[in-house]
């Protein structure tokens, strides 16, 4: 049997169940969720290894009209997904009316890629519903796969799995058959740390917030983690903080116990808060944070 390989990018509009869907398809969790929009900026690979193939999946942002320099770059990462997938697995929330997605969908008709279109979060309308919504959308991508699902209570996954494998194309691997991802270890623990910031601070908080690790020791019994939360303003980094160090204790502490099950061993965390003016908007530090 030849070896199929391809690069599945998982696209769509803010808040549709993305990384959901990616960390489902992996079987592990891998992209933070939050039901925040905007929870995801860098893209993310996650690789299934068969024995004849080999699925790269890409999280992705969703796409947005940017605002700022940060969201210019989430965008632009949007794009070169589009460029580089063999498949586009697009994905939205079965309840989002479809004339809002246009724009991308546009975009993603005119690639002459093979698409998947995943309407999600079924589990929250009627069987009925599911039907009449999901014949608007076979008329949209006429002779493409439409297929409805839950990405969080996994409904219909195995059905989209092999839709995938059916249209993956005959490649050898391009990545070693045990790789999960192609991110470093320093990349999840900052995921994690922002995870529990969309969680704990309301409003534009946790938008303003970008973490770094600064030493990542993978010592005999622990690892030893020291990060920086950056934020973009004194007034934030108070908040951040919270009264007598409250607010900055439960997220170190939530944030320790992932970074502990995600490793598999024991966990010394560190943080600290500083603050990098208008980050968000300047170009330069936003290359140094790694976005591209
Ligand atoms: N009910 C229901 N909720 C879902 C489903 N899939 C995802 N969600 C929820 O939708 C919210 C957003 O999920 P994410 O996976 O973070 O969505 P995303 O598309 O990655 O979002 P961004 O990264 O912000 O663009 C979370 O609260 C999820 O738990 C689903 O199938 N059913
Ligand atoms: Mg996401």
């Amino acid at each position: 049997m030849p070896h199929k390989a391809g690069f599945v990018n998982i696209i769509g509009p803010p808040n549709a169940g993305k990384s959901t869907l990616l960390n489902q398809l992996v079987g592990e969790k891998l992209a933070i969720v939050t039901s925040r929009a905007q929870t995801t900026r860098h893209r993310l690979m996650g690789i299934v290894n068969g024995k004849n193939y080999q699925i790269i999946y890409s999280d992705t942002p969703g796409m947005i009209k940017p605002n700022y320099k940060l969201q210019e770059f989430m965008v632009k990462t949007v794009v070169s997904a589009l460029d580089d997938a063999d498949l586009i697995l697009f994905i939205t929330d079965i309840s989002d009316s479809p004339e809002k997605q246009e724009p991308l969908v546009k975009r993603i008709r005119d690639k002459k890629i093979p698409v998947i279109c995943a309407l999600n979060k079924t589990d929250l309308i009627s069987v009925e519903e599911v039907k009449n919504i999901h014949s608007v959308w076979a008329k949209i991508f006429p002779g493409q796969v439409v297929l409805p699902v839950s990405a969080l209570y996994g409904a219909n996954l195995p059905e989209l799995l092999e839709k995938i494998l059916a249209l993956l194309p005959e490649h050898p691997p391009y990545f070693p058959k045990d790789q999960l991802t192609d991110k470093p270890e320093r990349f999840f623990v900052e995921e994690i740390i922002r995870e529990k910031i969309l969680l704990h601070y309301r409003q534009e908080i946790p938008y303003s917030v970008e973490i770094v690790t600064e030493s990542f020791k993978d010592e005999e019994k622990l690892i030893r983690i020291s990060a920086q939360i950056f934020v973009e303003r004194e007034s934030q980094k108070i908040i951040i903080i919270g009264r007598k160090g409250q607010a900055l204790k439960i997220v170190g502490t939530e944030s320790r116990k992932d970074i502990e099950a995600f490793f598999g061993k024991k966990v010394f965390l560190e943080l600290f808060v500083k603050v990098k003016k208008d980050w968000r908007n300047r170009e330069k530090l936003l290359k140094s944070f790694g976005y591209r």
